[in-house]
């Protein structure tokens, strides 16, 4: 496994990413029930929960919030996003660069490439100065690799997320974030064919209670390096309960039984 340091993202081996891309992603309807949120304050002051280790946020929202949040808040800069009013073919572009993420004084880069698109090529293309301008930083890399195109016909089928967890080792990423594969055992295959590479949990729609925490727990079992969530935390009406009990499934080995 690549080293990294003494990055404030890793804790006993393991990490949890608030990841707070949403507003680009998918716009103000995903704060239906809960609006207060719609102020990044209230995202930067749950970030300061010990549970997490980093928070992945764009450039607006970095340049505006992190400087009041910079002694109790790691960031994770996402370079990249689009909203999803395009109907082409999935393609992401950055619209800041890791020189100016570092100037920001960030902690980590982050970034989406979606294998299989027909920008695929473009993709990884794009990806290149990212990967290799965030080492001349020393800045830590986390993939979002999420297969979408006509040719991926099960996004999440086995093959399909051990081949994305895979292409994070290949392309230089540290961290590789991939969807939930529908079981335990294809999760495992995705970690084992990720080999050095941190393979970490997308969250996902937001689940019961129950539900999120075991999807946790399994993941942890089969050598997952920790997760990447955002709507499982900051949708729930009582999001630092949910950070109480992940830090206890993430950090220290407790079943979902143990803390519901
Ligand atoms: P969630 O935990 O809310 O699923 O967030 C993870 C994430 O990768 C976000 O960073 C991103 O905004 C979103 O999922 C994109 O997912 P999709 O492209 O499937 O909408």
């Amino acid at each position: 496994m690549r080293p990294l340091g003494d990055s404030p993202l890793v804790r006993n081996d393991k990490t949890l990413v608030l990841a707070h891309d949403h507003g680009v992603e998918h716009g103000p309807k995903q704060f239906a029930g809960v609006e207060e949120r719609l102020d990044p304050n209230t995202i930067f002051e749950m970030a300061t929960h010990d549970a997490v280790t980093a928070l992945a946020v764009g450039k607006g929202l970095t340049e505006t919030y992190y400087p009041s949040y910079k002694d109790d808040v790691n960031l994770l800069a996402k370079l990249n996003g689009g909203s999803d009013l395009w109907m082409g073919d999935p393609y992401s572009a950055h619209n800041w660069t890791v020189d100016y993420a570092a100037e920001l004084d960030v902690d980590a880069i982050g970034y989406t490439i979606y294998p299989g698109v027909n920008k695929e090529p473009e993709m990884f293309e794009d990806f290149r100065p990212v990967q290799e301008s965030a080492r001349d930083h020393d800045l830590p890399i986390a993939l979002w690799a999420y297969p979408r195109g006509q040719a991926v016909k099960e996004h999440r089928s086995k093959e399909i997320i051990a081949y994305a967890a895979r292409l994070g080792l290949e392309l230089g990423s540290d961290f590789t974030k991939v969807k939930y594969p529908r079981s335990k055992e294809n999760m495992e295959y995705a970690v084992k064919s990720a080999a050095d590479n941190r393979v970490l949990l997308s969250g996902g729609s937001k689940a019961s209670d129950r539900e999120f925490l075991e999807l946790v727990e399994d993941c942890m079992d089969v050598g997952v390096a920790g997760l990447a969530v955002g709507r499982n935390v900051w949708q729930r009406e009582n999001p630092y309960e949910m950070l109480d009990m992940l830090e206890a499934v993430v950090f220290e080995g407790a079943s979902a039984d143990d803390v519901l």
